[in-house]
């Protein structure tokens, strides 16, 4: 079992990595958490010392006034109350006992996070299956970067984000990103990108908006939301024409070509700049900078995965890139930019609702095999693949649509799904349907509001752990500090409550190394294989500069594996697939009742959901509340100021923003970010229709009006 915390002395010096994206700069802490100097570490290759905004003010987070210092437990009077850790802990268990004995395992569910460590991740994992033996677990980062995920193994047999390290693209003479806006969701990236001009290199970036990052680029594609895979079809139809595809290496290390050649030969450009708003010129150019280049990458952000089409646009992407014999050459490839700080890590371990660790598949009977005996459980008693993060959210509370029992019972630690999943006016009615719900936060966030049990968790400077960034570096998270008392780290949670629930044998561990050397057994000979990376041997990597291990590492003396491809690809056949895949519209488009594109993103400022930057003074003062951003002509069209008041409303529901004028979007599209709750939540808006394959939702596009409104008051930081 893992004793409560080891006293580490305050007042040191430590590195660890920023809590918050896929970018996980290293950091330098100093001092106190009351009075925390942070500075970007200059030796860790990946920042080289810089950090963004919210990196620098991250610390005001550990001594915040507003953080849960003990559990609390809603009362008969209905209201939150101060608790003891042994009657929370109790309580959730006796919940998980009788829901289980009323309606059966799989009426217990769990929802996970991104920004968990990998030992984190794959303990909710094995807790799921083992504790409570339900399938019903899954996680926001199913909607990230599932699409992405999906494409890649489909296409090129793994998903590693990026299959090569960042410092690749200094390299590269053109990249053509899709709907990332990475000047604003991970800054310290541009230092690359910047790079990569003074070498000579072009970037094009394909976006409805105009955003810092576009404003970099040498082109900038401005389509119409969701046209994604029509744009992809288009250029590849030009690079065929023009001859500059490249014919050795489709015959050699692809299959499925064909199909994709006859398919993109009706993208004529006229056609796609009618579907995309690309004019024809644009098309031309972009295509001649892929096609003429000697290396070349493609990298897609949400932008283009958060949509119902998400698969087909990744995939159709992948063509490009496995047309122009891209991927596995130098400073060349195809990428998804992840998202959360172990979005990477998170997706590996056994928090999806189909998936064992490693990269497994549960319904695989070697790898079911494999991790029951390394869990020391019997094979037939892990359950099968659960509901999707939606769906799962969706099934809370009432019957399955085969009479089952549905969700009845909910564990949600790392997530703030009434902020951040679609159609949060359901969401919220859902999570209110259910029998038991228990939120592990650092603060009572929305969804922690609504919760009978609330248990504080420690952060990221007061935990020990793994985390693995965009690019497949496995790296250390250090503690700095004790948690406050009365504050837990989930790893003791998750343990105790599996003592509870008499599991305990299962969840006996002595530090939190010993939980990933077992992650390491469990995943090895799976796509994501950490078996021969030990806390050990990253610390020595730290040591002589190379920083990090990047999976694959199947073994002690294996280096790691930071460029992949270059030999061959993880499918059947050894070779990379194409998919002939058409462009198809949303699931909503504007009509006349909804007369314009919805569009979602982020703001510099602030993160995800909200409940650590909308606390922080410096960020909530650069960015007070959300604003919907457009474009001069449709504001003027309803008599709409800038800074006004705005009412915007879809088939789901109704939100309310302050308003943004800008030339740089889109005349027919309107944007606001998702990071607050309440009235100014955008998912009050957005349409939870789903990827077939990836079960993404389409974040990224729906149809809505706007209505003018009296006067927003400006929400005050931390409190909506
Ligand atoms: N400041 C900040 N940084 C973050 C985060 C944060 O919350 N705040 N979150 C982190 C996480 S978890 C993630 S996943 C990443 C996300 O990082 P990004 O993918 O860069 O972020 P988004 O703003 O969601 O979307 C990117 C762009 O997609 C564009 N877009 C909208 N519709 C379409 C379309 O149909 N096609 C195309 N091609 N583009 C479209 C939007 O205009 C937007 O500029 O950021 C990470 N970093
Ligand atoms: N409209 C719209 N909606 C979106 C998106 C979009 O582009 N548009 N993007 C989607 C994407 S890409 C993502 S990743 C999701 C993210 O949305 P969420 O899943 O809500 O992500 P966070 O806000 O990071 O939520 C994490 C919560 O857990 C807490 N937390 C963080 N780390 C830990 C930990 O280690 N332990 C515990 N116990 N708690 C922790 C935080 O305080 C926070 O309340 O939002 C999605 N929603
Ligand atoms: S939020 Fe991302 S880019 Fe900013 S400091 Fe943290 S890890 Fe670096
Ligand atoms: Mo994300």
């Amino acid at each position: 079992m893992i004793s409560e915390h080891t006293v580490e002395p305050d007042l040191r010096t430590i590195t660890t990595h920023c809590p918050y994206c896929a970018f996980q700069c290293s950091m330098d802490l100093a001092g106190t958490p009351d009075d925390l100097q942070i500075i970007g570490s200059a030796s860790f290759p990946v920042n080289k010392g810089a950090l963004c905004i919210k990196g620098w003010t991250a610390g005001a987070a550990l001594a915040h006034p507003e953080r849960l210092r003990t559990p609390l437990m809603r009362g008969a009077d209905g209201e939150l109350h101060p608790a003891s850790w042994e009657a929370a802990l109790e309580r959730i268990a006796q919940a998980f006992l009788d829901t289980r004995a009323a309606y059966g395992p799989e009426a217990v569910g769990i929802f996970g996070g991104g920004s968990l460590t990998n030992e984190k991740s794959y303990l909710l994992g094995k807790f799921a299956r083992v504790a409570l033996q339900t399938p019903n677990i899954d996680y926001n980062g199913r909607f990230c970067m599932s699409s992405a995920a999906a494409a890649s193994i489909r296409a090129l047999g793994i998903d590693r984000g990026l299959p090569f390290p960042l410092e690749d693209i200094a390299g590269a003479e053109t990249i053509l990103m899709l709907g990332s806006n990475s000047a604003e969701t991970m800054p310290p990236i541009m230092q690359y990108f910047e790079a990569q001009r003074e070498n000579g290199g072009k970037l094009i970036v394909a976006d409805p908006r105009l955003t810092p990052t576009a404003q970099r680029a040498d082109l900038h594609l401005r389509l119409i939301p969701g046209t994604d895979a029509a744009l992809a079809n288009g250029l590849l139809h030009i690079l065929v024409r023009d001859g500059l595809i490249d014919a050795d290496y489709i015959a050699e290390r692809t299959e499925g070509f064909e199909p994709v050649r006859n398919l993109v030969a009706t993208y004529w450009p006229e056609r796609v700049e009618r579907i995309t708003g690309v004019p024809e010129a644009q098309l031309l150019r972009a295509a001649r900078m892929l096609g003429s280049a000697a290396s070349a990458m493609i990298l897609t952000g949400r932008g283009a995965e958060q949509q119902s089409q998400g698969v087909n646009n990744v995939l159709s992407f992948i063509n490009v890139a496995l047309a122009l014999g891209l991927i596995g050459h130098p400073n060349s490839g195809y990428g998804c930019l992840t998202g959360q700080g172990n979005g990477q890590g998170g997706r590996e371990h056994g928090q999806k609702a189909d998936q064992l660790p490693g990269y497994r598949l549960i319904t695989d009977p070697a790898a079911r095999r494999h991790v029951a005996a390394v869990w020391g459980v019997d094979e037939e008693s892990l359950p099968g693949p659960g509901k999707s993060a939606y769906e799962l959210l969706d099934s809370l509370g009432r019957p399955d649509s085969d009479g089952s029992s549905g969700v009845r019972a909910l564990l949600v630690m790392g997530s703030n799904v009434v902020v951040s999943a679609p159609n949060v006016i359901n969401v919220e009615k859902r999570l209110q349907s259910l029998d038991f719900l228990v939120v592990s936060d650092f603060f009572l966030s929305e969804t922690a509001a609504l919760a009978d049990v609330v248990l504080p968790s420690a952060q990221w400077a007061e935990e020990e752990g793994t985390m693995t960034n965009l690019e497949g570096r496995v790296i250390r998270r250090r503690r700095a500090f004790v948690p406050p008392a009365g504050v837990r780290d989930d790893v003791t949670t998750i343990c105790k409550l599996a003592w509870l629930l008499g599991k305990g044998s299962h969840f006996d561990y002595s530090d939190t190394g010993e939980i990933f050397a077992e992650l390491g057994r469990a995943s090895a000979g799976g796509p994501a294989d950490y078996s021969g990376i030990t806390y050990d041997k990253i610390e020595a990597q730290y040591s002589d500069g190379a920083r990090g291990i990047f999976w694959p590492c199947p073994g002690p003396d294996h280096p790691g594996t930071p460029r992949m491809f270059a030999d061959g690809f993880p499918t059947a056949s050894g070779k990379a697939k194409f998919h002939a895949v058409r462009h198809a519209a949303p699931a909503e488009e504007p009509d006349a009742e909804y007369p314009l594109y919805l569009t979602t993103g982020r703001n510099l400022a602030q993160y995800q959901s909200g409940t650590q930057t909308r606390r922080i003074a410096e960020l909530s003062e650069m960015t007070p509340m959300p604003l919907a951003e457009m474009h001069p002509l449709t504001a003027q069209r309803y008599g709409i100021g800038d800074g006004d008041p705005v009412r915007v409303c879809t088939r789901r529901g109704a939100a309310d923003f302050t308003v943004k004028i800008t030339r740089n979007i889109r005349e027919d599209t309107i944007f606001a970010p998702f990071h607050w709750g309440g009235m100014q939540a955008v998912n009050r808006l957005t349409n939870p229709a789903l990827d077939p394959t990836s079960r993404m939702p389409e974040f990224k596009i729906c149809a809505a009006r706007i209505e003018t409104i009296s006067p927003v008051i400006p929400a005050k930081a931390g409190i909506q």
